[in-house]
């Protein structure tokens, strides 16, 4: 039998096992087709960046490994997401950061990014079909020290106050180009290494810096803002802590980004989505997997990502919740690492939508509490990857291990022969 074949079978009595159940496969589908993920550019080249690639990846981020073949330039970088992309079903989004302009060989300093340094990103990205969002870059710069946003000194304060602010103003434009907001995310590393007697004076300065560079109002772009538990060699004390954040997201109607790497391993983060949506507009999500002291590891299709998916469906929250990733793998085909954890993300999302909800949520009201535990453990194998390949399917991209030979191929004729500066 022809593989389609098979696929468009198993697909049929799937549709049927889940209408046993209660569950519409077909509308799970529609839905899973409107989930734009917003792939992070950083994944291609190590966060390295163009405004001098060879230089130091700071602000208590690291990516580890040396595998050969990772994007040098803008081109390469846009080819390699393409490339990415077209093994990725659906239609996806563009995540970038401000040390990613095109800035046509020029040193560009941080606090004179303009809209003009993203044109060329944001004509590309339109004959892509691609929407855009953006960041703002704290790291990796002469001035970014230890605290930026939150430095006690003035000059250096406000020069990543002004960074910022022109990132918003290039959020902007790129939400009017496209016709949909960018969504703007704001992460600084600010923090410190060890025993910290300021924490305060830190998180009020923290503070003041990002009402400043909130003032201006704008209608094409959103803002989220990121916090973090710890960042390499800043152990013991992260200004923009998740109560920090949340604070001020709640109190300025500011968009919270979850990174699912930035909480304690013993922390629920699918469990603050049902909090956060009751006091804040929207959420954002860093997807990613913590291993050890790294939250950027691969993302899988493991537990904590199901559970995240199915809070966001059981929240019915799809429209306020958006989907970005956030690892970086310098030890694998990087290609492959943008593919393994989208579809790993649409997996989950999937099953998240597959769920027989109704019936589940019945013998909660019920109490019959066995029988929900009971439907929840059958769920895990009803045969959702039969809707995933017919997704893929129709999606036309590879279907299964498929895209690993297609992948490899790339390898061998492109990245492969990229000379590594590193
Ligand atoms: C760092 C944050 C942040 C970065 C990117 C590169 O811990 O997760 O989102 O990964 O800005
Ligand atoms: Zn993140």
């Amino acid at each position: 039998m022809m593989k389609e074949e098979l696929i468009r079978k198993a697909y049929d009595i799937a549709v049927e096992r889940y209408a046993a159940v209660g569950v519409d496969v077909n509308k799970a589908m529609d839905a899973l087709q409107k989930i734009a993920l917003s792939l992070h550019c950083w994944q291609a080249d190590d966060v390295a960046g163009f405004e001098n690639p060879d230089g130091q990846l700071t602000g208590g981020i690291q990516a580890t490994g040396n595998y050969p073949g990772k994007a040098r330039n803008i081109d390469e970088l846009r080819q390699d997401v393409c490339k990415a992309a077209s093994y990725i079903p659906g239609t996806h989004r563009l995540n970038l950061h401000a040390s990613y302009g095109d800035f046509g060989g020029k040193y560009v300093d941080r606090d004179e990014v303009e809209p003009k340094h993203f044109e060329s990103w944001m004509q590309w990205a339109k004959e892509q079909g691609m929407k855009l969002d953006f960041n703002s870059t704290s790291f990796s710069h002469p001035k970014s020290g230890n605290l930026s946003l939150a430095n006690p000194d003035e000059g250096i304060r406000s020069f990543w106050v002004e960074h910022t602010k022109r990132c918003r103003a290039i959020a902007e434009e790129m939400g009017k180009y496209q016709g949909d907001p960018c969504i703007m995310n704001l992460w600084v590393h600010d923090g410190s290494k060890d025993q910290t007697v300021n924490r305060l004076k830190y998180r009020a300065l923290l503070k003041q810096s990002l009402d400043e560079i909130f003032a201006t109002d704008y209608s094409h772009m959103k803002d989220c803002i990121e916090s973090k538990v710890f960042g390499i060699g800043l152990e013991s004390y992260t200004v923009g802590s998740n109560d920090f954040y949340i604070g001020y997201g709640v109190s300025r109607n500011k968009i919270v980004t979850l990174d699912t790497g930035h909480f304690h391993p013993t922390e629920s983060v699918a469990d603050k989505i049902s909090s956060l949506l009751l006091y804040i507009p929207e959420i954002m999500l860093h997807v990613s997997r913590p291993v050890r002291w790294d939250s950027d590891h691969v993302t899988t299709m493991n537990d904590d990502t199901l559970e995240l998916a199915k809070e966001i469906v059981r929240c019915d929250a799809l429209d306020r919740v958006h989907i970005g990733l956030d690892y970086f793998d310098a030890s694998i085909n990087r290609i492959g690492a943008y593919v393994v954890g989208s579809r790993a993300t649409q997996k989950c999302m999937l099953q998240a939508l597959l769920e027989p909800i109704a019936q589940l949520r019945q013998y909660e009201a019920n109490e019959q509490l066995f029988e929900r535990l009971a439907l929840l453990e059958e769920a895990k194998s009803l045969p959702w990857n039969a809707v995933w390949d017919m997704f893929c399917l129709k999606n036309n991209v590879p279907v299964g291990e498929d895209f690993i030979a297609e992948i490899e191929k790339y390898e061998a004729e492109v990245t492969s022969k990229r000379v590594s500066y590193n």
